[in-house]
């Protein structure tokens, strides 16, 4: 079983889309473990995108995560890195196919509303970030035996 940290993203939450997005994650069948909303520090920025600290859109990355509250949330489910990604859809809105969130919902890569871990190192580390051990969920869910085989 794999877990992915997801945000929403503060244009998520400044267009009222947060419930929206959610029930993507929701109905596709992955199980929520973690959830939180707060208002991401600089350092906690910094650290989340540490890896873009060289890119040029890295300062406007950082003031953008940080400009309002965000929802942080684990999600679990077999390959739900993938699963999640595939229903964020492409990073720049205007290629994410329709029916995605960001093809649905977004116009442009610097407001696009969600983010989701991209491999399962990254998505332990982001987890671990967010969330302590105690802060997660385990429980079992009755439509279990109607979404994995
Ligand atoms: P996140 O990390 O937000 O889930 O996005 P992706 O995993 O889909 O995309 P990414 O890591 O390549 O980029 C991280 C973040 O930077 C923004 N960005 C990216 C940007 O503002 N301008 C750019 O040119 C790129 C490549 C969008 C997502």
């Amino acid at each position: 079983m794999q877990r992915t940290l997801i945000l929403v993203k503060p244009d998520g939450v400044q267009r009222s889309l947060i419930g929206q997005i959610i029930s993507r994650f929701e109905q596709r069948g992955l199980k929520l473990v973690g959830m939180k909303f707060l208002q991401m520090s600089q350092a906690l920025a910094e650290q989340h995108y540490a890896v873009h600290a060289a890119r040029p859109f890295y300062q406007s990355l950082v003031s953008y995560i940080t400009s309002g509250p965000v929802v942080a949330m684990v999600w679990e489910g077999k390959d739900a890195i993938a699963a999640a990604r595939s229903t964020m859809g492409a990073t720049n809105p205007v290629a994410a196919a329709p029916g995605t969130i960001r093809g649905d919902l977004g116009m442009e890569i610097g407001r696009n509303l969600v983010h989701g871990s991209d491999s399962p190192e990254n998505a332990e580390k982001e987890v671990n970030l967010f969330f302590s051990e105690a802060e997660l969920v385990a429980w079992a869910r009755s439509a279990d035996p109607w979404i994995r085989e």
